[in-house]
């Protein structure tokens, strides 16, 4: 395989950023070209609409407004910088994609999936990551991980039960695509975390998946 599009999800403090660190580094020991990106951003009009939609300016945003801006920064993200980077070769780790929108937007906020499904038609075409890493763990435990490190975003300060919801939709897609979404048990010690990881990653990694 030429290159390899692999997101990463999970609900607030799930432990993507010490993952994707860890799957980093397991890739470019394998002497992959890697492009590590994330949204909302991964460009500079998305890092832009990212800011507005992490932001507390626009703290009455429209769950509609929401979605769509999702999307837009998606449009920019896919088109200018994940697809060219697959066609050079490249092997991509995104830091969430649209999975986060049907669990967010979908589970979360409660908007219609279909809207969501027309939306990712219209941008993505056919294209869906190749193999998604998702970590999964109790809301309570997330949660409480993300308070010790930093200021709330305008996510972060929902309900206890948004992201119940958010962590139900992300198993809801796992179940539904086995193929592609594999569930990891984020709520372990990081270096058994990490050995899921790597056992997922090794069929790939030894050109078997
Ligand atoms: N969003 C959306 O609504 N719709 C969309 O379509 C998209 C996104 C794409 C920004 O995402 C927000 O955008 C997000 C959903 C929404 N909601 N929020 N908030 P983000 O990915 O930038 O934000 P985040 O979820 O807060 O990610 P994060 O800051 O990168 O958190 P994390 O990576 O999952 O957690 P972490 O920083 O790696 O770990 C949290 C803490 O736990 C940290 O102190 C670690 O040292 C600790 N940790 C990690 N693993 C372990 C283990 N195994 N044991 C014990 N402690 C651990």
């Amino acid at each position: 395989m030429n290159s390899l599009f692999i997101t990463v999800e999970g609900i607030e403090g799930a432990g993507k950023s010490s993952n994707i660190a860890f799957t980093e580094s397991l890739l470019r020991s394998h002497g992959h070209d890697l492009l590590l990106t994330r949204e909302p951003g991964g460009t500079p009009l998305g890092e832009e609409l990212r800011e507005l939609l992490l932001g507390h300016t626009h703290d009455g945003m429209h769950d509609l407004t929401e979605l769509l801006l999702m999307f837009a920064a998606r449009a920019e993200h896919l088109h200018n910088k994940i697809l060219p980077a697959l066609e050079a070769g490249k092997w991509v780790i995104c830091d969430r994609f649209t999975d986060a929108t049907y669990a967010y937007q979908g589970g979360g906020r409660q908007l219609d999936t279909s809207a969501i499904a027309t939306l990712e038609n219209l941008v993505q075409g056919s294209r869906r990551p190749d193999l998604t890493l998702l970590l999964d763990l109790p809301v309570e435990t997330g949660l409480a991980r993300a308070a010790k490190r930093s200021e709330p975003d305008r996510f972060e300060r929902q309900r206890l039960a948004f992201f119940q919801r958010v962590r139900e939709a992300y198993l809801q897609i796992a179940h539904q695509q086995p193929e592609r979404v594999k569930i990891i048990d984020a709520s372990l010690e990081l270096d058994l975390v990490q050995e899921q990881i790597s056992n997922i990653l090794t069929p790939f990694l030894a050109g078997r998946a």
